[in-house]
Protein backbone atom coordinates (compact mmCIF):
# COMPACT_ATOMS: atom_id res chain seq x y z
CA UNK A 1 0.00 0.00 0.00
CA UNK A 2 1.08 3.53 -0.20
CA UNK A 3 2.64 5.02 2.14
CA UNK A 4 1.86 9.11 3.43
CA UNK A 5 2.76 11.43 0.81
CA UNK A 6 2.25 9.36 -2.13
CA UNK A 7 -0.48 8.75 -4.40
CA UNK A 8 -2.86 7.06 -2.30
CA UNK A 9 -4.32 4.13 -3.75
CA UNK A 10 -8.44 3.29 -4.26
CA UNK A 11 -9.61 0.96 -1.99
CA UNK A 12 -13.26 -0.48 -1.66
CA UNK A 13 -14.36 -2.28 2.34
CA UNK A 14 -16.56 -4.88 2.47
CA UNK A 15 -18.37 -6.48 5.34
CA UNK A 16 -20.81 -9.42 5.92
CA UNK A 17 -23.85 -9.11 7.96
CA UNK A 18 -25.76 -11.93 9.46
CA UNK A 19 -29.17 -10.22 9.46
CA UNK A 20 -30.59 -6.80 8.67
CA UNK A 21 -30.24 -5.85 12.39
CA UNK A 22 -26.50 -7.23 12.63
CA UNK A 23 -25.82 -4.40 9.67
CA UNK A 24 -25.65 -1.42 12.06
CA UNK A 25 -23.17 -2.87 13.97
CA UNK A 26 -21.05 -3.62 10.70
CA UNK A 27 -21.74 -0.17 9.44
CA UNK A 28 -19.57 0.79 12.79
CA UNK A 29 -17.24 -2.00 12.15
CA UNK A 30 -16.87 -0.77 8.70
CA UNK A 31 -16.73 3.12 10.00
CA UNK A 32 -13.30 1.67 11.82
CA UNK A 33 -12.09 -0.53 8.73
CA UNK A 34 -12.39 3.28 6.93
CA UNK A 35 -10.23 4.47 9.65
CA UNK A 36 -7.66 1.71 9.45
CA UNK A 37 -7.49 1.78 5.84
CA UNK A 38 -6.65 5.64 6.11
CA UNK A 39 -4.18 5.21 8.52
CA UNK A 40 -2.48 2.56 6.47
CA UNK A 41 -2.38 5.23 3.22
CA UNK A 42 -5.63 3.97 1.22
CA UNK A 43 -8.45 5.96 0.00
CA UNK A 44 -11.99 4.52 0.34
CA UNK A 45 -13.74 5.28 -2.50
CA UNK A 46 -16.99 2.61 -1.01
CA UNK A 47 -17.90 0.32 1.52
CA UNK A 48 -20.27 -2.67 0.87
CA UNK A 49 -22.14 -4.83 3.64
CA UNK A 50 -23.90 -8.36 2.60
CA UNK A 51 -26.52 -9.34 4.21
CA UNK A 52 -26.65 -13.24 4.31
CA UNK A 53 -27.50 -15.56 6.54
CA UNK A 54 -24.72 -18.08 5.73
CA UNK A 55 -21.09 -17.10 4.71
CA UNK A 56 -20.41 -18.80 1.19
CA UNK A 57 -17.80 -21.22 2.00
CA UNK A 58 -16.04 -20.96 -1.37
CA UNK A 59 -15.94 -17.18 -1.46
CA UNK A 60 -17.74 -15.90 1.96
CA UNK A 61 -19.72 -13.30 0.68
CA UNK A 62 -21.97 -14.69 -2.52
CA UNK A 63 -21.22 -14.89 -6.35
CA UNK A 64 -22.94 -12.04 -7.20
CA UNK A 65 -21.30 -9.67 -4.88
CA UNK A 66 -17.90 -11.23 -6.35
CA UNK A 67 -19.68 -10.02 -9.85
CA UNK A 68 -20.51 -6.83 -8.87
CA UNK A 69 -16.79 -6.21 -6.69
CA UNK A 70 -15.45 -6.83 -10.50
CA UNK A 71 -17.67 -4.49 -12.07
CA UNK A 72 -17.06 -1.84 -9.25
CA UNK A 73 -13.50 -1.89 -8.89
CA UNK A 74 -12.91 -1.51 -12.43
CA UNK A 75 -15.35 1.61 -12.76
CA UNK A 76 -13.28 3.34 -9.89
CA UNK A 77 -9.83 1.69 -10.25
CA UNK A 78 -9.57 -0.23 -7.29
CA UNK A 79 -6.56 -1.61 -6.51
CA UNK A 80 -7.51 -3.04 -3.38
CA UNK A 81 -10.50 -4.67 -1.60
CA UNK A 82 -10.39 -5.05 2.22
CA UNK A 83 -12.71 -7.29 4.35
CA UNK A 84 -13.71 -7.00 7.15
CA UNK A 85 -13.78 -10.60 7.98
CA UNK A 86 -11.47 -13.00 8.23
CA UNK A 87 -10.61 -14.85 5.43
CA UNK A 88 -9.24 -18.52 4.66
CA UNK A 89 -6.53 -18.95 1.87
CA UNK A 90 -8.81 -20.34 -0.02
CA UNK A 91 -11.91 -17.80 0.08
CA UNK A 92 -8.90 -15.09 -0.21
CA UNK A 93 -8.09 -16.50 -3.55
CA UNK A 94 -11.70 -17.15 -5.16
CA UNK A 95 -12.69 -13.25 -4.35
CA UNK A 96 -8.80 -12.74 -5.87
CA UNK A 97 -9.79 -14.42 -9.28
CA UNK A 98 -13.09 -13.82 -9.21
CA UNK A 99 -12.67 -9.90 -8.70
CA UNK A 100 -9.56 -9.86 -10.66
CA UNK A 101 -8.09 -7.26 -8.02
CA UNK A 102 -5.99 -7.86 -4.73
CA UNK A 103 -7.96 -9.00 -1.42
CA UNK A 104 -6.67 -8.70 2.62
CA UNK A 105 -8.52 -8.75 5.20
CA UNK A 106 -8.47 -6.88 8.57
CA UNK A 107 -5.87 -8.30 10.42
CA UNK A 108 -3.67 -8.27 7.44
CA UNK A 109 -4.03 -4.61 7.16
CA UNK A 110 -3.50 -3.85 10.86
CA UNK A 111 -0.30 -6.01 10.46
CA UNK A 112 0.53 -3.43 7.30
CA UNK A 113 0.13 -0.56 9.50
CA UNK A 114 2.41 -1.83 12.58
CA UNK A 115 5.27 -2.36 10.35
CA UNK A 116 4.82 1.08 8.87
CA UNK A 117 4.65 2.78 12.24
CA UNK A 118 7.28 0.39 13.41
CA UNK A 119 10.66 2.33 14.54
CA UNK A 120 12.77 0.63 16.70
CA UNK A 121 14.43 -2.67 16.26
CA UNK A 122 12.38 -4.20 18.70
CA UNK A 123 8.77 -3.11 17.06
CA UNK A 124 10.27 -4.06 13.44
CA UNK A 125 11.81 -7.53 14.36
CA UNK A 126 8.14 -7.88 16.55
CA UNK A 127 6.18 -7.35 13.27
CA UNK A 128 8.11 -8.96 11.31
CA UNK A 129 7.35 -12.03 13.67
CA UNK A 130 4.28 -11.48 13.66
CA UNK A 131 3.87 -11.35 9.66
CA UNK A 132 5.85 -14.35 8.79
CA UNK A 133 3.36 -16.55 11.44
CA UNK A 134 0.97 -14.81 9.69
CA UNK A 135 2.03 -15.71 6.02
CA UNK A 136 2.99 -19.31 7.46
CA UNK A 137 -0.29 -20.43 9.09
CA UNK A 138 -1.44 -19.49 5.67
CA UNK A 139 1.25 -21.42 3.74
CA UNK A 140 -0.04 -24.18 6.32
CA UNK A 141 -3.68 -24.20 5.14
CA UNK A 142 -2.67 -23.90 1.68
CA UNK A 143 -0.52 -27.04 2.20
CA UNK A 144 -2.72 -29.34 4.23
CA UNK A 145 -5.75 -28.24 1.60
CA UNK A 146 -3.63 -30.23 -1.36
CA UNK A 147 -3.07 -33.23 1.08
CA UNK A 148 -6.47 -33.45 1.86
CA UNK A 149 -7.69 -33.33 -2.37
CA UNK A 150 -4.77 -36.16 -2.52
CA UNK A 151 -2.68 -34.57 -5.07
CA UNK A 152 -2.67 -35.30 -8.58
CA UNK A 153 -3.29 -33.06 -11.28
CA UNK A 154 -2.61 -29.60 -10.70
CA UNK A 155 -1.10 -29.51 -7.50
CA UNK A 156 2.36 -31.99 -8.58
CA UNK A 157 5.94 -30.25 -10.30
CA UNK A 158 7.66 -26.92 -8.79
CA UNK A 159 4.22 -25.75 -7.07
CA UNK A 160 5.19 -27.74 -3.99
CA UNK A 161 8.71 -27.65 -3.96
CA UNK A 162 8.22 -23.95 -3.59
CA UNK A 163 6.13 -24.42 -0.54
CA UNK A 164 8.55 -26.33 1.00
CA UNK A 165 11.59 -23.68 0.36
CA UNK A 166 9.13 -20.88 1.38
CA UNK A 167 8.31 -22.74 4.60
CA UNK A 168 11.67 -23.71 5.33
CA UNK A 169 12.95 -19.88 5.12
CA UNK A 170 10.42 -18.56 7.05
CA UNK A 171 11.06 -21.19 9.35
CA UNK A 172 15.03 -20.29 9.53
CA UNK A 173 13.99 -15.96 9.33
CA UNK A 174 11.61 -17.02 12.42
CA UNK A 175 14.40 -18.63 14.45
CA UNK A 176 16.97 -15.62 13.84
CA UNK A 177 14.37 -13.27 14.94
CA UNK A 178 13.41 -14.93 18.32
CA UNK A 179 16.95 -15.05 18.88
CA UNK A 180 17.55 -10.93 18.67
CA UNK A 181 14.25 -10.79 20.21
CA UNK A 182 15.88 -12.58 23.21
CA UNK A 183 18.54 -10.43 23.45
CA UNK A 184 16.54 -7.45 23.22
CA UNK A 185 14.10 -8.80 26.30
CA UNK A 186 17.13 -9.23 28.54
CA UNK A 187 18.37 -5.52 27.84
CA UNK A 188 15.16 -4.55 28.65
CA UNK A 189 15.14 -7.07 31.66
CA UNK A 190 18.32 -5.26 32.82
CA UNK A 191 16.53 -1.61 32.58
CA UNK A 192 13.42 -2.74 34.19
CA UNK A 193 15.61 -4.19 37.59
CA UNK A 194 16.92 -0.45 37.91
CA UNK A 195 13.42 0.62 37.86
CA UNK A 196 12.71 -2.37 40.89
CA UNK A 197 11.90 0.09 43.57
CA UNK A 198 9.26 2.01 41.78
CA UNK A 199 5.97 1.81 41.83
CA UNK A 200 4.48 0.94 38.15
CA UNK A 201 1.72 2.43 35.94
CA UNK A 202 1.10 1.31 32.23
CA UNK A 203 -0.86 3.03 29.91
CA UNK A 204 -3.52 0.88 28.55
CA UNK A 205 -6.49 1.33 25.84
CA UNK A 206 -8.24 1.20 23.00
CA UNK A 207 -5.86 2.65 19.90
CA UNK A 208 -6.57 6.73 19.60
CA UNK A 209 -7.98 6.61 22.99
CA UNK A 210 -5.51 9.35 24.19
CA UNK A 211 -2.64 7.42 26.16
CA UNK A 212 0.35 9.18 24.63
CA UNK A 213 -1.26 12.39 24.73
CA UNK A 214 -1.97 11.79 28.44
CA UNK A 215 1.60 10.56 29.00
CA UNK A 216 3.22 13.85 27.73
CA UNK A 217 1.00 15.41 29.88
CA UNK A 218 2.10 13.49 33.46
CA UNK A 219 5.93 13.20 32.76
CA UNK A 220 6.16 16.30 30.68
CA UNK A 221 7.54 13.79 27.77
CA UNK A 222 7.29 14.42 23.94
CA UNK A 223 6.25 11.01 22.30
CA UNK A 224 4.89 11.08 18.90
CA UNK A 225 0.52 12.09 19.66
CA UNK A 226 -1.56 11.73 16.30
CA UNK A 227 -4.97 11.10 14.93
CA UNK A 228 -3.86 7.68 13.64
CA UNK A 229 -4.65 4.35 14.75
CA UNK A 230 -1.52 2.41 16.76
CA UNK A 231 1.02 5.74 16.55
CA UNK A 232 2.49 4.29 19.30
CA UNK A 233 3.94 0.92 19.24
CA UNK A 234 7.30 1.23 21.26
CA UNK A 235 6.54 1.21 25.14
CA UNK A 236 7.91 4.51 26.65
CA UNK A 237 8.76 4.86 30.48
CA UNK A 238 9.31 8.09 32.56
CA UNK A 239 9.49 8.41 36.33
CA UNK A 240 6.51 10.55 37.89
CA UNK A 241 6.52 11.86 41.12
CA UNK A 242 2.93 12.14 42.50
CA UNK A 243 4.06 13.17 46.03
CA UNK A 244 7.23 14.13 47.57
CA UNK A 245 7.57 10.72 48.83
CA UNK A 246 5.63 8.53 46.12
CA UNK A 247 7.94 7.92 42.59
CA UNK A 248 5.47 6.22 39.85
CA UNK A 249 7.35 4.88 36.81
CA UNK A 250 4.96 5.71 33.87
CA UNK A 251 4.61 3.34 31.23
CA UNK A 252 3.14 4.18 27.67
CA UNK A 253 2.11 1.50 25.64
CA UNK A 254 0.61 -0.02 22.05
CA UNK A 255 -3.25 0.05 21.62
CA UNK A 256 -5.58 -2.32 21.28
CA UNK A 257 -8.30 -3.06 19.20
CA UNK A 258 -11.26 -5.57 17.90
CA UNK A 259 -9.61 -8.57 16.49
CA UNK A 260 -5.84 -7.64 17.28
CA UNK A 261 -4.65 -10.71 15.19
CA UNK A 262 -3.46 -13.64 17.39
CA UNK A 263 0.15 -13.17 15.80
CA UNK A 264 0.23 -9.68 16.40
CA UNK A 265 -0.68 -10.50 20.42
CA UNK A 266 1.94 -12.99 20.84
CA UNK A 267 5.07 -11.72 18.93
CA UNK A 268 4.33 -8.27 21.17
CA UNK A 269 4.84 -10.16 24.25
CA UNK A 270 8.06 -8.10 25.03
CA UNK A 271 6.00 -5.52 24.58
CA UNK A 272 2.94 -6.53 26.43
CA UNK A 273 4.56 -7.81 29.38
CA UNK A 274 4.56 -4.33 31.02
CA UNK A 275 0.93 -4.88 31.18
CA UNK A 276 1.38 -7.87 32.87
CA UNK A 277 4.25 -6.66 35.42
CA UNK A 278 2.17 -3.51 36.59
CA UNK A 279 1.05 -2.52 39.63
CA UNK A 280 -1.68 -0.30 38.29
CA UNK A 281 -3.22 -0.48 35.12
CA UNK A 282 -4.17 3.16 33.62
CA UNK A 283 -7.46 2.21 31.44
CA UNK A 284 -7.79 5.46 28.74
CA UNK A 285 -11.36 5.34 27.08
CA UNK A 286 -12.10 8.27 24.91
CA UNK A 287 -15.10 9.43 26.61
CA UNK A 288 -16.61 11.38 23.27
CA UNK A 289 -16.27 7.99 21.32
CA UNK A 290 -19.74 6.58 20.36
CA UNK A 291 -18.48 3.29 21.49
CA UNK A 292 -17.56 3.50 24.55
CA UNK A 293 -18.66 0.50 26.37
CA UNK A 294 -17.80 -2.18 23.36
CA UNK A 295 -14.19 -0.56 23.76
CA UNK A 296 -14.31 -1.15 27.51
CA UNK A 297 -15.22 -4.55 26.50
CA UNK A 298 -12.68 -5.18 23.92
CA UNK A 299 -9.37 -3.81 26.11
CA UNK A 300 -10.96 -6.02 28.89
CA UNK A 301 -10.62 -8.84 26.88
CA UNK A 302 -7.01 -8.09 25.40
CA UNK A 303 -5.42 -7.63 29.18
CA UNK A 304 -6.74 -10.94 30.14
CA UNK A 305 -5.36 -12.29 26.62
CA UNK A 306 -1.76 -10.46 27.61
CA UNK A 307 -1.91 -12.29 31.08
CA UNK A 308 -2.99 -8.67 32.83
CA UNK A 309 -5.87 -9.87 34.35
CA UNK A 310 -6.39 -8.97 38.25
CA UNK A 311 -4.18 -6.22 38.33
CA UNK A 312 -5.53 -2.99 40.01
CA UNK A 313 -7.17 -1.11 37.39
CA UNK A 314 -8.62 2.68 37.17
CA UNK A 315 -10.78 4.23 34.27
CA UNK A 316 -9.50 7.35 33.17
CA UNK A 317 -11.99 8.64 30.73
CA UNK A 318 -9.86 11.18 27.96
CA UNK A 319 -10.98 13.95 25.54
CA UNK A 320 -13.47 15.51 28.05
CA UNK A 321 -13.20 18.87 26.07
CA UNK A 322 -14.73 16.95 23.39
CA UNK A 323 -17.85 15.89 25.23
CA UNK A 324 -20.45 18.68 25.43
CA UNK A 325 -23.27 16.85 26.15
CA UNK A 326 -23.22 16.68 30.61
CA UNK A 327 -25.73 14.04 30.70
CA UNK A 328 -22.97 11.91 28.77
CA UNK A 329 -20.73 12.44 31.37
CA UNK A 330 -22.78 11.52 34.00
CA UNK A 331 -24.02 8.15 32.52
CA UNK A 332 -20.57 7.35 32.21
CA UNK A 333 -19.71 7.99 36.02
CA UNK A 334 -22.52 6.20 36.73
CA UNK A 335 -21.83 3.21 35.06
CA UNK A 336 -18.07 3.04 35.85
CA UNK A 337 -17.27 3.51 39.49
CA UNK A 338 -14.36 5.44 40.52
CA UNK A 339 -13.69 6.90 37.29
CA UNK A 340 -11.56 9.87 36.41
CA UNK A 341 -12.31 12.27 33.71
CA UNK A 342 -9.64 14.19 32.64
CA UNK A 343 -8.27 16.47 29.60
CA UNK A 344 -4.71 15.77 27.95
CA UNK A 345 -4.54 18.73 25.93
CA UNK A 346 -6.32 21.23 28.29
CA UNK A 347 -4.92 19.26 31.38
CA UNK A 348 -8.17 19.77 32.95
CA UNK A 349 -8.53 17.03 35.39
CA UNK A 350 -4.71 15.82 35.73
CA UNK A 351 -4.77 16.62 39.39
CA UNK A 352 -7.75 14.34 40.46
CA UNK A 353 -5.61 11.44 38.38
CA UNK A 354 -3.42 12.16 40.24
CA UNK A 355 -4.56 12.20 43.53
CA UNK A 356 -6.52 9.14 42.56
CA UNK A 357 -3.45 7.55 41.51
CA UNK A 358 -1.84 8.56 45.19
CA UNK A 359 -4.54 6.75 46.59
CA UNK A 360 -4.36 3.69 44.26
CA UNK A 361 -0.56 3.65 45.72
CA UNK A 362 -1.40 4.56 49.50
CA UNK A 363 -4.05 1.75 49.68
CA UNK A 364 -1.37 -0.78 49.28
CA UNK A 365 1.62 0.98 51.46
CA UNK A 366 3.63 -0.72 53.79
CA UNK A 367 6.79 -0.52 56.19
CA UNK A 368 9.76 -2.76 55.38
CA UNK A 369 13.53 -2.64 57.02
CA UNK A 370 16.42 -2.88 54.58
CA UNK A 371 19.91 -3.67 55.79
CA UNK A 372 22.89 -2.80 53.64
CA UNK A 373 26.19 -3.08 53.59
CA UNK A 374 26.95 0.48 53.51
CA UNK A 375 29.56 0.28 50.53
CA UNK A 376 26.63 -0.56 48.22
CA UNK A 377 25.30 2.67 47.52
CA UNK A 378 23.58 1.25 44.24
CA UNK A 379 21.56 -0.54 46.60
CA UNK A 380 21.03 1.92 49.15
CA UNK A 381 20.26 4.71 46.65
CA UNK A 382 17.28 1.98 45.11
CA UNK A 383 16.20 1.67 48.62
CA UNK A 384 15.99 5.37 49.47
CA UNK A 385 14.37 6.33 46.69
CA UNK A 386 11.59 3.50 46.76
CA UNK A 387 9.66 5.56 49.32
CA UNK A 388 9.69 7.36 52.54
CA UNK A 389 13.02 7.00 54.33
CA UNK A 390 11.50 6.90 57.82
CA UNK A 391 14.88 6.08 59.78
CA UNK A 392 18.12 5.40 58.55
CA UNK A 393 20.76 4.33 60.99
CA UNK A 394 24.75 3.19 60.68
CA UNK A 395 26.19 0.42 62.49
CA UNK A 396 29.75 -0.38 61.55
CA UNK A 397 29.94 -1.33 58.10
CA UNK A 398 25.86 -2.10 57.92
CA UNK A 399 22.92 0.51 56.71
CA UNK A 400 19.63 -0.18 58.53
CA UNK A 401 17.25 1.30 56.67
CA UNK A 402 13.37 1.88 57.28
CA UNK A 403 11.18 2.81 54.43
CA UNK A 404 7.39 3.21 54.14
CA UNK A 405 6.26 2.54 50.13
CA UNK A 406 3.76 0.19 48.25
CA UNK A 407 4.29 -3.42 48.86
CA UNK A 408 4.59 -4.19 45.18
CA UNK A 409 7.47 -1.86 44.32
CA UNK A 410 9.49 -3.07 48.15
CA UNK A 411 9.02 -6.49 47.29
CA UNK A 412 10.38 -6.06 44.09
CA UNK A 413 13.31 -3.96 45.87
CA UNK A 414 14.06 -6.90 48.70
CA UNK A 415 14.25 -9.58 45.86
CA UNK A 416 16.34 -7.46 44.06
CA UNK A 417 18.53 -6.48 47.39
CA UNK A 418 18.78 -10.49 47.82
CA UNK A 419 19.71 -11.83 44.72
CA UNK A 420 22.42 -8.84 44.52
CA UNK A 421 23.80 -9.75 48.00
CA UNK A 422 23.09 -13.49 47.54
CA UNK A 423 20.42 -14.23 50.08
CA UNK A 424 19.01 -17.45 49.95
CA UNK A 425 15.63 -17.02 51.89
CA UNK A 426 13.90 -20.17 53.12
CA UNK A 427 11.15 -21.05 50.86
CA UNK A 428 12.98 -19.75 48.13
N1 LIG B 1 -9.76 17.10 22.06
C1 LIG B 1 -8.90 16.21 22.56
N2 LIG B 1 -8.18 15.45 21.74
C2 LIG B 1 -7.32 14.56 22.29
C3 LIG B 1 -7.17 14.42 23.70
N3 LIG B 1 -6.27 13.44 23.94
C4 LIG B 1 -5.85 13.01 22.72
N4 LIG B 1 -6.48 13.67 21.73
C5 LIG B 1 -6.29 13.48 20.27
O1 LIG B 1 -6.60 12.13 19.95
C6 LIG B 1 -5.69 11.59 18.98
C7 LIG B 1 -4.99 10.37 19.54
O2 LIG B 1 -4.18 10.73 20.63
P1 LIG B 1 -2.94 9.84 21.11
O3 LIG B 1 -2.47 10.41 22.39
O4 LIG B 1 -1.96 9.66 20.01
O5 LIG B 1 -3.70 8.45 21.37
P2 LIG B 1 -3.07 7.03 21.74
O6 LIG B 1 -4.04 6.38 22.66
O7 LIG B 1 -1.68 7.18 22.23
O8 LIG B 1 -3.12 6.32 20.31
P3 LIG B 1 -2.21 5.10 19.71
O9 LIG B 1 -0.83 5.23 20.20
O10 LIG B 1 -2.33 5.31 18.25
O11 LIG B 1 -2.89 3.83 20.15
C8 LIG B 1 -4.74 12.74 18.66
O12 LIG B 1 -5.22 13.39 17.51
C9 LIG B 1 -4.83 13.64 19.88
O13 LIG B 1 -4.53 14.98 19.57
C10 LIG B 1 -7.98 15.24 24.55
O14 LIG B 1 -7.95 15.19 25.78
N5 LIG B 1 -8.81 16.13 23.94
MG1 LIG C 1 0.03 6.43 21.55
Amino acid sequence: MNGPGTDRSNVLLVGLARDSRARWAKADSLEELAFLTDTAGGNVVERLIQVREKPDPATLVGKGMVERLRQLCREHQVELVIFDEELSPTQQRNIEEGAGVRIIDRAALILDIFALHARSAEAKIQVELAQLDYRQSRLTGFGVEMSRLGGGIGTRGPGETQLEVDRRRIKQRIAALRKALGRIDRERATQRRRRAGLFRAVLVGYTNAGKSTLFNRLTAAAVKVSDQLFATLDPNTKVLDLDRHVRVALTDTVGFIRSLPHQLVASFRATLSEVREADLLLHVIDASDAHVDRHVDVVNDTIEEVGGKGRPVLMVFSKKDRVFDDAALDRLDRNYVQAVFVSGTSGEGIDQLKEAMLAMVEKQMVTRQFTLPASRTDLISLVCRAGRVLSDRTQEDRRRILVKGSRAALGRARKLVDEELGVRRAGS
